[in-house]
């Protein structure tokens, strides 16, 4: 009850919250890719309150719905930002932003993201969104419609986590999507058999089969990193490449770029 106030609290008076940028890179080039933009809360009284801790409680209240509006809208202005800022002809940036469960279920979501696109002039190429495979499963064919209109907008989708949830074989080829990003439990268990190299091999092939990109993420060494370019994964994320930071970090690390 006390962080759900709290959380309140931060939502409408905006200075606690917070968003981190961690860098996506290309695995053949090692390029900047893009970011996935994750929040974080500074609590006055009690420090840095891990996602894992708030976001349930951003879902079990209906936080989510302000809470997420705010992280999408701060998210675009940024991606923005930072395409202005970028040479002509330099590869797009993308921007992967998380959608709860809860936002998956609401048909509003669709006009908000187009909202949020108009205003901050965010292109929707340049968005992708990330949703749970249990979130897409539990309601398979009311989240089928819904990645459908939210495509239409002409923005990208990625299954986040694949792997953990219960992701139905028979409803993965008829998902509109464009990646899948393999679990970290998958990526961080590569190194110790050959049947976890095959795991993640073979959601490779799955993906490539079904003509979805590929981001690797929990990748924290250059051995996980060379294991996964030898699969030819398209994308990487991981504590190898970069921790997630603050905006003002991320924003050297694009102007670094030419
Ligand atoms: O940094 P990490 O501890 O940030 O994130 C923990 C969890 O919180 C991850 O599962 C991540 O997807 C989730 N998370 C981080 N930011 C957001 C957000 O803006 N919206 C939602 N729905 N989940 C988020
Ligand atoms: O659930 P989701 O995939 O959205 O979570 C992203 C989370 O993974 C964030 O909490 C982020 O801080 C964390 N993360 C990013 N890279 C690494 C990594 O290399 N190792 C570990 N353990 N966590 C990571
Ligand atoms: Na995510
Ligand atoms: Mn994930």
């Amino acid at each position: 009850v006390r962080l759900e106030h709290d959380l309140r609290r931060a939502l409408e008076r905006g200075e606690e919250l917070w968003v981190a940028y961690q860098p996506i890179v290309e695995m053949v080039t090692g390029g900047l890719a893009g970011f996935e933009a994750l929040v974080r809360w500074n609590h006055p009284e009690r420090g840095n309150i891990p996602p894992g801790v708030f976001i349930p409680i951003a879902e079990s209240t209906g936080l989510i719905v302000t809470l997420g509006a705010w992280v999408l809208r701060e998210a675009c202005r940024q991606i923005a930002e930072w395409q202005d800022k970028r040479l002509p002809g330099s590869a797009n940036l993308f921007m992967s932003i998380n959608l709860s469960t809860r936002q998956l279920n609401d048909p509003d979501v669709v006009s908000l993201v187009r909202d949020v696109l108009r205003e901050t002039g965010a292109e929707p190429s340049w968005i992708k969104l990330e949703i749970t495979e249990s979130a897409v499963m539990e309601k398979a064919d009311q989240a089928i419609r819904l990645l459908q209109s939210l495509r239409g907008l002409g923005i990208k989708m990625s299954i986040d986590d694949f792997g953990t949830g219960y992701s139905s074989l028979s409803y993965l080829h008829k998902l509109p999507i464009d990646s899948l990003k393999v679990d970290r439990s998958f990526v961080m268990a590569m190194h110790q058999s050959e049947e976890n190299r095959a795991i993640v091999r073979i959601i490779m092939d799955l993906a490539r089969l079904l003509g979805f990109d590929v981001i690797a993420e929990g990748i924290e060494t250059s051995a996980d990193a060379n294991l996964l370019r030898a699969l030819a994964c398209d994308y990487g994320q991981g504590y190898h490449f970069a921790r997630p930071m603050p905006a003002a970090d991320a924003d050297r690390l694009v102007g670094a770029e030419h």
